[in-house]
């Protein structure tokens, strides 16, 4: 790894790309060494991934809409951002993230129908995080980057290498919790990687609205050094969060990363984007494609021909068949259930509301 990437005084190093949308790619300079090893096999590994995780991002929206899920926050449009971050990873780094890195999830190991649970409303969360190094899914916006940071510190006074990844939305980075954890991580140079994918929406709100300036540039008034990407490029997302993981196990302090990337889907199944969303927009990033360029530097590469194509369908469908039989074979929970692991520990409020529910229900029997 080039130790002279990033530097030591917060510096903003503006759009890393290195394929572009016609699938062309760019090996020269720093971040390109950084992805010298991944040649066009491994590229058809990053590639099958993120034809997985679109085809687990298609069922599970199309188990919400057959009233099998109440809610299913779509990725679609986000595969490179997620697949190129967390390939980077070191088992023993640590996730903490929002609703839509599912991606990042199956990356991290995360069987896939346990990504539908708390959307089932059979379980308050997912997975260990333990074992899969991985903090179950947050839904308050922005909360999971004081967790990283808070990780980190604890990382450092262990002397551990290993590094924590906070994933968070453009939109997040207007919350208060945001500032303080760049703020902590600053200060005390803790190992933290702060990934950003900015998709251009916070449910309807246009990331214009967010912020005047680029989100990367933020990064600059904390003390830290800001890293903007194509979002939509696996590849050099690989090489900048590479950059950043190996910033920090030197000891360097927190890099933050704005993926710049489209969200082309609804915001959840709960969200009509027609309502707000010119659908010029969609037509421009629907070229920029973060699949499509990798099918297409493959194709000339040589390694995708009809039978390996196959074989990634045939791989994605397996998942995505797995994931439907998983998901009808989750048994219903009786009602009462949604208290037993609220607390560790009896509490009064909760008895009380648990005593509520059951004379509701009672009503109907
Ligand atoms: C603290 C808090 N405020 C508001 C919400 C409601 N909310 C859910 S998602 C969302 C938008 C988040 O946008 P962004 O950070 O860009 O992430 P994206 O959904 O685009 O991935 C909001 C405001 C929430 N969950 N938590
Ligand atoms: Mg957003």
């Amino acid at each position: 790894m080039k130790a002279e990437l990033v530097e030591a005084i917060p510096g903003i190093t503006p759009y890393v790309s290195l394929i572009g949308a016609d699938g062309r790619r760019d090996s020269t300079g720093a971040f390109a060494e950084l992805v010298a090893d991944i040649g066009p096999a491994e590229l058809l590994g990053l590639y099958r991934d993120m034809v997985i995780i679109r085809r687990i991002d298609t069922e599970a929206t199309a188990l919400q809409r057959q009233g099998e899920l109440g809610l299913w926050p779509p990725l679609l449009g986000q595969e490179a951002a997620q697949i190129g971050s967390a390939r980077a990873l070191a088992p023993d780094d640590f996730v903490f993230s929002s609703y839509r890195e599912n991606g990042v999830a199956w990356v991290r190991g995360v069987a896939p129908t346990d990504l539908l649970v708390t959307w089932r409303g059979v379980a308050q969360s997912g997975w260990d995080p333990f074992i899969h190094r991985m903090a179950t899914p947050q839904v308050i916006i922005g909360a999971q980057t004081l967790h990283a940071t808070g990780y980190a510190l604890g990382m450092q006074l262990k002397q551990s290498d290993s590094v924590a990844v906070t994933y968070f939305g453009d939109g997040a980075t207007s919350e208060g919790d945001v500032s303080e954890a760049l703020v902590f991580a600053a200060s005390y140079s803790a190992p933290v990687v702060f990934f950003c994918q900015n998709n251009q929406w916070a449910i309807s709100e246009p990331v214009r609205v967010q912020s005047r300036t680029a989100i990367v540039d933020r990064a600059a008034g904390f003390g830290i050094p800001g890293i903007q990407v194509d979002g939509n490029d696996v590849l050099a997302v690989m090489a900048v969060t590479r950059s950043a993981l190996a910033r920090a196990r030197r000891g360097e302090g927190p890099t933050f990363i704005e993926a710049v990337t489209y969200r082309m889907g609804p915001h959840t199944t709960a969200d009509d984007p027609s309502r707000y969303r010119p659908p010029a927009d969609l037509e421009e990033w629907a070229a920029k494609d973060p699949l499509a360029r990798v099918a297409a530097y493959l194709r000339d590469a040589g390694v995708l021909d009809e039978t390996s194509e196959a074989e990634v369908t045939a791989a994605a469908d397996a998942v995505a068949a797995e994931l439907r039989a998983g998901c009808l074979a989750m048994p219903d929970l009786p009602p009462g259930a949604l208290f037993d692991h609220v607390y560790a520990e009896p509490h009064p409020r909760i008895d009380e509301q648990r005593a509520a529910q059951d004379a509701y229900l009672r009503m109907f029997s």
